[in-house]
């Protein structure tokens, strides 16, 4: 027998009943939007099987989704069998396609830049369009899954292989990779590529969503510290250049990062200027100009700085001049750029996810 009818006599034997077929890629394509967000806010490496999880989830769903279209193809290309939810069927087709082929090049080191979105930011696009779609989808053709579908013992066999085989079909790319020596070859555990240099060219200026505020005079900027403090102050662009330096990894989830060497104030310092701290003091909230703002528990926030400097050079503006919030083990999106305002709170602040997104919107 030769090896490709093995692996097609494999596949055949791995295929799950129809109805299988369909309720899985529903349940994946959640558990991909699930991970592949999830995956944003982590930034330490124990967090590294979620990522491999996102992987290996997406090659499965290559496979689910070969299996679907040798069904129903000619659902698609017969156009006496087209119906009004056809349309519907076409666009979530594309949105995973979509959706796949930019997660293949993204792995492979492709990138194309459109402004600021990366292929990785198209990637993520595709995916956000495609749980409305496959869900609507799902519900046009809707048919209660059957037990006789998920026979016990061969789904558990079944689901684990495509799961393993995914992920062996990751591990594989990236000995190809790195045979090859491509641009996605050399990678963080989160799939980020290295940003090589010192200082403000080294690296790129992003915004998470829409933030471009003017330049900031450095004269007039005052840094507020208030909130559950005795003595709220505010400090001038010498007071924050302290000298404290740390080296941080910044590591941005539109798929680069880099190493550098911060230098400013440390925000335990930052906060002792203001005298003592409430009972119930516990977050520390850092907020720009633009309104964006993240917070950090108050133990993580006093090893954090506010850095003016980066590489030994001045911080340029479009990195967050006068002062950004370096916060190692955060992902790039939490270090919040052109800080204005620190202030301590005794609460999470559940605003934050969504201001992110906003600000910078007038
Ligand atoms: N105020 C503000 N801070 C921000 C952002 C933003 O959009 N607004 N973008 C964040 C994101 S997504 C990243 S990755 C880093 C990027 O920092 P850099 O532009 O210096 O590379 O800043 C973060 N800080
Ligand atoms: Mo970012």
């Amino acid at each position: 027998m030769g090896t490709r009818s093995r692996i097609g006599e494999t596949l055949d034997r791995l295929e799950p009943p129809p109805r299988a077929v369909d309720w899985s890629l529903l349940a994946f394509v959640v558990a991909e939007a699930t991970t592949g967000l999830v995956s944003f806010t982590v930034g330490v490496p124990e967090g590294w099987p979620l990522f491999w999880l996102h992987r290996a989830l997406g090659v499965a769903i290559v496979a689910l989704l070969a299996w679907k279209l040798a069904r129903v193809h000619r659902r698609l290309t017969d156009p006496g069998l087209w119906q009004r939810s056809t349309a519907l069927s076409v666009m979530t087709l594309v949105a995973a396609l979509g959706a796949l082929a930019t997660g293949v090049a993204w792995v492979f080191g492709l990138d194309v830049r459109l402004s600021h979105w990366t292929l990785l930011s198209v990637h993520v696009g595709f995916g956000l369009a495609l749980v409305p779609l496959v869900a609507a989808h799902a519900a046009t053709r809707f048919r209660l899954p059957r037990r006789v579908d998920f026979e016990r013992r061969r789904t558990a066999v079944r689901y684990t292989v495509l799961l393993a085989a995914g992920a062996a079909t990751y591990r594989l790319q990236q000995g190809v990779n790195d045979a090859l020596d491509t641009a996605g070859s050399d990678r963080r555990f989160t799939g980020s590529q290295p940003r090589e240099g010192d200082g403000n060219a080294a690296f790129p200026i992003t915004s998470w969503v829409a933030d471009d505020p003017d330049p900031i005079d450095r004269d007039d900027y005052r840094l507020r510290v208030d909130g559950l403090v005795s003595d709220p102050v505010d400090l001038a662009v010498d007071d924050l250049a302290a000298g404290h330096e740390t080296e941080a990894l910044l590591d941005c989830t539109s798929g680069w990062y880099t190493i550098q060497g911060w230098s400013g104030i440390r925000v335990g310092d930052l906060l002792d200027a203001a005298g003592n701290l409430g009972d119930n003091a516990a977050y520390i909230r850092f907020t720009s100009v633009t309104g964006y703002r993240w917070s950090l528990r108050i133990d993580e926030a006093r090893d954090a700085l506010l850095a003016t400097h980066v590489g030994g050079e001045r911080l340029s503006h479009g990195h967050g001049a006068p002062a950004r919030l370096v916060a190692p083990e955060r992902r790039g999106f939490q270090w919040v750029k052109w800080v204005t305002r620190v202030e301590v709170r005794s609460e999470y602040d559940l605003g934050q996810w969504a201001v992110t997104l906003v600000s910078g919107f007038d």
